[in-house]
């Protein structure tokens, strides 16, 4: 699928070996310490596609699918799939070939697509550097494809970055010379088929940090299918760049500040607003940006704060700012681990809930962008922009005239007082009948102009025109 039709999609991440197991077991235990496979699969994810559907999600981005380093290591198994030794070659932890292929046509059916992660910058080694035996790994079987031996120590180094190696003296990852042509032709290679193999609709590369930016456009192509790169950077001026060769990366410059803004009711709502508009006037194009506030590397928001009116803000405003949202699974269920790898909780044991809270607020906040986008496809490419601020509250506003979706978030907390915050600048004109779809309210704009909004218990509340929710379903219109 096209970057344009990728811009519509909201995506479910999974760990694949931590999401659903094929025996759909809701108790098997998952020690996330221990960093040992736990069980999930391919099957395990076709069996809860509803779950995920319902939720309002129409794409999921699953875990490496190749073989890894098969033993155990220090940091346990490579349950995560990112230790990668052979390309064509299938990790059978995660089930068969044919397994991968069903969840393809599944997902297909539901008019949802597939992201698969994949590694291009390194191959896994258990053991240090001198121990590697370059003939373990497939196709990349000799020495000569790789970088000799350094280890990554200075970030602010570009060269350091992309020509050393990640990891360890207990796990290396190997690092390839993916400027070689040679290299890069048999990368080319591997993806076209790979993408055309398991029907996958999207990628999200690894590391693309640390893999040299002209590798990409090539790449991009050959894949034939929308990219989306991790460049672990919170700087604009670093990560925007990568843009211009490839079709999106995550969007790791706005996560800081977001995190930042909601974590406590202390946080920065001018940072989040400064970046908002400095992400604006130096990326390529916003709306084509991974838009998340955890995943699988990061600790859990919930880690940082148990407030739900805070997690509700956070949420919302991955979902409705630009970008394509992405929520990490165990998220709508409120997981709380800390750093890697005790964020990576095994969903099942949540026992799947579609009652509680943050399932159905990220369910109600998928519907209403699915609704806006139904309604006017351009939506997605108006870029939002802040109407109001202040120390505690931001309001934005995306989607063109009358069919615009206003969100007003606030990181007072659930403790916080009710108030009522006059917003002017929503584009409404007097009169016009709007829904808080978050609360089902129905109202007016006032005879100035004004949209009159009751914030209290420091909750979000997203507006959206009455006129455009009929046949939605949405708050019962
Ligand atoms: C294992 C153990 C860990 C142990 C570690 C040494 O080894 O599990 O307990 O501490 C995979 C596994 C991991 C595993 C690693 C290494 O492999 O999932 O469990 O850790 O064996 C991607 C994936 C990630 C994956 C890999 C490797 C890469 O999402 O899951 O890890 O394939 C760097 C990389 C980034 C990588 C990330 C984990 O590390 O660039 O690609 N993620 C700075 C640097 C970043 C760096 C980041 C974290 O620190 O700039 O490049 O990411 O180390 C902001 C700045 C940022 C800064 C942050 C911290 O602050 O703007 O630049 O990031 O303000
Ligand atoms: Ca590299």
């Amino acid at each position: 699928a096209t970057p344009a039709e990728w811009r519509s999609k909201a995506i479910y991440q999974v760990l694949t070996d931590r999401f659903a197991r094929t025996d759909g077991s809701t108790t098997a235990t998952c020690d996330t310490s221990k960093g040992m496979y736990c069980g999930g699969t391919y099957q395990g994810i076709i069996n809860h596609l509803d779950y995920i559907q319902n939720m309002g999600f129409s794409a999921i981005w699953i875990s490496p699918i190749t073989y890894n380093i098969p033993d155990t290591t220090k940091y346990g198994q490579a349950f995560h799939g990112y230790w990668q030794q052979n390309l064509y070659e299938l990790n059978s932890n995660f089930g068969s070939g044919s397994d991968l292929k069903s969840l393809a046509t599944a997902l297909h059916d539901r008019g949802m697509y597939l992201m698969v992660d994949i590694v291009v910058n390194h191959n896994g080694w258990k053991g240090d550097a001198s121990s590697v035996d370059y003939s373990d790994f497939y196709p990349f079987n000799k020495q000569s494809y790789y970088h000799s031996y350094c280890a990554i120590t200075d970030y602010n180094n570009q060269d350091n970055v992309e020509d050393c190696w990640l990891g360890d003296s207990n796990v290396e990852l190997v690092d390839l010379k993916t400027e070689d042509s040679t290299v890069a032709s048999m990368y080319n290679t591997w993806i076209t088929q790979l993408v055309s193999n398991y029907s996958i609709d999207g990628l999200r590369v690894d590391t693309a940090k640390h893999v040299d930016k002209n590798f990409f456009p090539d790449f991009n192509s050959a894949a034939g299918v929308f990219i989306t790169g991790e460049v672990y950077d919170g700087d604009p001026s670093y990560t925007c760049p990568y843009q211009n060769y490839m079709d999106s990366v995550l969007n790791y410059p706005m996560y800081y500040p977001l995190l930042s803004a909601f974590e406590s009711t202390s946080g920065s709502i001018s940072d989040l607003v400064n970046q908002l508009n400095t992400m604006k006037s130096t990326c390529k194009d916003t709306t084509l940006l991974g838009s998340f506030s955890e995943n699988h590397d990061l600790p859990r928001f919930a880690s940082y704060t148990q407030d739900f009116s805070l997690a509700q803000n956070i949420i919302a405003y991955t979902i409705l700012s630009d970008g394509i949202p992405i929520i990490y699974a165990g998220q709508e269920q409120h997981y709380d681990g800390g750093n890697d790898p005790y964020n990576r909780e095994a969903t099942w044991l949540s026992g799947y809930s579609t009652t509680s809270t943050l399932y159905k607020h990220v369910a109600k906040l998928n519907q209403i962008r699915n609704q806006a986008i139904y309604k006017d496809s351009t939506y997605l490419t108006y870029k939002n922009w802040v109407i109001y601020s202040d120390t505690t509250t931001i309001a934005m506003r995306k989607g063109y005239d009358g069919k615009q979706i206003i969100t007003i978030l606030s990181n007072k907390g659930a403790d916080g007082a009710s108030y009522t915050q006059a917003i002017g600048t929503t584009g409404w004109s007097a009169g016009t009948s709007v829904v808080e779809v978050l609360s089902c309210t129905t109202t007016s704009v006032d005879s100035s102009g004004n949209l009159q909004v009751p914030m209290a218990s420091g909750l979000p509340r997203v507006y959206y025109p009455s006129a455009q929710l009929s046949g939605s379903g949405i708050c019962g219109k």
